[in-house]
């Protein structure tokens, strides 16, 4: 058993009373949202209610989980903190590191020699400090969490923006930088801004192509990718209750694509379900006792207008299956405009690829409705136009449905299985021909679709949808093919039409696995060493960031002004990248990369303000930091939008960035520039982005007055000796001033355990 039934147990026995301590002090019904969160306050009962969207507050968090790419710079941080062991339950999961090229045996094979150094350093780390690692091919992060870890009302944090993954389970589960996760295993209160609440009600149920998918990329449609910042969603309603615990995860996980902190779901038979499939019996009679605490209270969801700041109301009957994209999760066309959208917008329609599986939508129901058109392709005489890959979520997963004959099916129809890992949906695809650069369309269950993300080549249209579309696209080779009206031409020339998908929600004769892949940490690891090679170039241990000098800073150069979206992907882009996770100044190296200068709409091609020439974005802000200048980065709206990698903001800081000024910020990407001493300031009038030009230098010069709500005053100085001043508003509390004052939130710790 690896999950921790004793730590539940006690958190199940003190829950009813927490909960009914908070409705006293709310005074009013309350949502799932609020139940869980005041059952997790860091400081037991609250004696007012919290102002949503305003207060921070300090939470304690059930547990943590971290994946290999993030886990790295994590443990890193967490090996200065002075512990001897993690305060929670903590695991590492071996997933973003394997790439995917030619099938699950030899891309493992290659990973564990390519990757040897890092996984030898994540597993030890882990044994020392007392965290759960699940071995390279166990699978990826959610699905493993959701297998064996979630469980309904508990609260937990993990460095992947996809943590949420586990609201299917109907838990509170965030996705955060490293230096959050370092607070909670050191032990410490977790802090987060009280979210508002977004209250989505189903109604109906879900039939014929319509999968839980389709939920959400009909949300995405709704909210857009910055539509959910600083709200938790909800759902509810009887079109919730059908739906199964899998698809309701499918729906949390690509909650993350709006921006939202996390999604959840109130206790239900399906849960009751999953919890029983996946050997949890003893946490589903414990909830079974808590029903009603581990829902929203029918008040709430009767009149959810009075008590959501927003509320949504979809229909599943009517729902039609959704395609998103291209290059953002939030272009939603639903399939009966496929046709018409994509000649409006000359996206190609010959699909290259279809890609099913990931965190995202690799469940069994998943697999086994894909599987159900894969198998009428074999009966119907279909040969599938484009390639179509799978890559399983776990291997519990994978193993059951190879043992159902799933794989075999899919086998059939030309598929090739990847390892049990993030794989293309993070840029660890060795697609031959990606460097050619051709315009190309690719369909995919995942739930990003940033340019660049699968294969690196900026002229791939990625589409996300459910994965029966996938491979009912797939087979059909066309991006514009809708299953439900059109025909296709099989081998013998007859015209034949796709029925409706077929699945189970859970397998008949249970799951099974052989070897999961856990190891589970020493009791006792102190005497324990963990070495990191100082020639290593995919490790570095961490030196601590300066602390400000109470001084205002002036003098800041430009050194980008970027342009239109920029996210994680554009500030520390992944797949070949990742392998340097672990090391700060090698992965510097691809700091804003991506990002589109404002001045020639050129990504990594920026003016050296010393030089006077045009070079890569790293390589001229290094001159700077060689010459002690610190620099300024502009940005638009949804600044960081996408991961919780903290490279994206330890990289700035690492090379001499110290303020990032932008229309508004992802929530995740805010944090960890605050974490990691920088300055996250957002313009107080939008339209003095367009005041910045290319030659600017900015002077802070009220920041010796930086407190809590009081907007700071730019001077800009151009290069015609013109001067403005604007005003920037921050959202920093005291503490977070600290962290600012301390040079980063990890030296305030190392100062308090000291
Ligand atoms: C992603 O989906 O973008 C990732 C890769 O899982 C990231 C984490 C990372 O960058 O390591 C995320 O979602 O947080
Ligand atoms: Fe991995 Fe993709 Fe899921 Fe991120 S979204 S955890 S890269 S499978």
């Amino acid at each position: 058993m690896v999950f921790d039934l004793d730590a539940i147990n006690t958190f199940y026995s003190k829950m009813a009373n927490k909960v009914d301590e908070a409705r006293k002090v709310v005074n009013k019904p309350l949502s799932l949202t609020e139940k869980i969160l005041y059952a997790h306050l860091w400081n037991s009962n609250p004696t007012t209610p919290f102002t949503r969207g305003t207060d921070y507050v300090d939470f304690a968090p059930d547990r943590v989980a971290m994946q290999d790419a993030t886990a790295q710079m994590a443990l890193l941080q967490f090996m200065q903190a002075g512990k001897k062991k993690v305060a929670v339950p903590s695991t590492v999961h071996a997933d973003h590191l394997i790439q995917a090229k030619l099938n699950a045996k030899k891309d493992l094979d290659t990973a564990q020699i390519s990757n040897k150094e890092v996984y030898d350093f994540l597993s030890s780390v882990s044994n020392k400090y007392g965290i759960g690692f699940w071995k390279p091919g166990a699978g990826i992060i959610h699905q493993v969490v959701l297998e064996n870890y979630a469980f309904p009302g508990g609260m937990m944090i993990g460095t992947d923006s996809h943590t949420v993954n586990a609201g299917g389970l109907g838990m509170i589960a965030i996705g955060v930088g490293g230096a959050d996760a370092v607070d909670v295993m050191a032990g410490m209160p977790w802090e987060l801004k009280f979210p508002k609440l977004i209250g989505v009600k189903l109604t109906g149920k879900l039939n014929g192509w319509t999968s839980p998918k389709d939920v959400i990329l009909k949300v995405a449609g709704i909210l857009t990718v910055k539509g959910g910042t600083g709200c938790i969603i909800e759902y509810f309603g009887e079109g919730a209750k059908s739906l199964s615990c899998t698809g309701k995860g499918t729906i949390c996980n690509m909650g993350a694509e709006v921006g939202a902190t996390t999604s959840t779901f109130g206790y239900d038979k399906s849960m009751e379900r999953y919890l029983n499939a996946t050997n949890r019996s003893k946490i589903a009679e414990i909830a079974n006792t808590l029903k009603d605490y581990l829902t929203g209270d029918q008040e709430v969801y009767e009149k959810p207008e009075e008590y959501f700041d927003q509320f949504i109301e979809i229909n599943l009957s009517e729902l039609e299956p959704h395609i998103n994209g291209p290059f953002t999760p939030d272009k939603a066309t639903p399939i009966s405009k496929i046709k018409d959208e994509a000649e409006k917008n000359d996206w190609p329609t010959d699909v290259k690829v279809g890609l099913i599986g990931s965190c995202t939508n690799s469940s069994y129901e998943d697999i086994s409705r894909a599987a159900s058109i894969a198998q009428q392709a074999i009966e119907k005489k279909l040969s599938t136009k484009s390639e179509f890959t799978i890559t399983p979520g776990s291997e519990q997963v994978r193993y059951t449905i190879e043992r159902d004959g799933f794989i075999e099916t899919f086998n059939k129809i030309g598929a090739n299985v990847f390892a049990n890992a993030c794989g293309p949906c993070i840029g660890q695809w060795a697609r031959s021909g990606s460097d050619k650069q051709e315009k190309n369309t690719i369909v995919h269950s995942f739930n990003r679709n940033f340019s660049k993300r699968a294969d690196g080549n900026p002229n791939t249209h990625a589409f996300v949808a459910s994965p029966e579309l996938v491979t009912a696209i797939a087979i059909s080779g066309k991006l514009d093919f809708n299953p439900i009206t059109d025909k296709l031409i099989n081998n013998d020339g007859q015209e034949v039409l796709l029925n409706e998908p077929t699945g189970f929600e859970l397998p008949i004769n249970g799951f099974d696995v052989e070897d999961a892949g856990y190891q589970a940490p020493v009791e006792d690891g102190t005497e324990l060493e963990v070495i990191v090679d100082e020639n290593s170039e995919r490790l570095q241990l961490l030196t601590p960031f300066k602390k400000w000098n109470n001084q205002n800073l002036t003098g800041l150069k430009l050194l980008i002004k970027a342009k239109g979206k920029c996210t994680t992907d554009h500030i520390s882009m992944a797949g070949p990248w990742l392998r340097f996770r672990g090391h700060l100044d090698n992965i510097s190296n691809n700091c804003l990369i991506g990002a589109i200068n404002a001045f020639n709409e050129k990504s990594n091609y920026v003016k050296s303000q010393i030089t006077g020439k045009y070079d890569e974005v790293p390589t001229t802000q290094r001159i700077y930091k060689e010459n002690n200048i610190q620099t300024i980065v502009v940005g638009d709206h949804n600044y960081g939008e996408g991961s919780s990698r903290e490279h994206a903001a330890m990289e700035p800081r690492h090379l001499g960035i110290i303020a990032v000024l932008v229309k508004s910020f992802a929530r995740i990407h805010e944090t960890n520039l605050k974490k990691q001493g920088m300055l996250a300031l957002t313009f107080h009038n939008e339209d003095d982005y367009n005041k910045v030009q290319e030659d600017d230098t900015f002077n802070l010069i009220d920041l010796k007055n930086f407190s809590p709500g009081k907007s700071l005053n730019i001077e800009i100085l151009h290069s015609n000796g013109k001067k403005e001043n604007i005003k920037a508003k921050h959202t920093y509390n005291s503490q977070q001033i600290e962290w600012f004052k301390a040079g980063s939130a990890l030296n305030l710790i190392k100062k308090l355990n000291s």
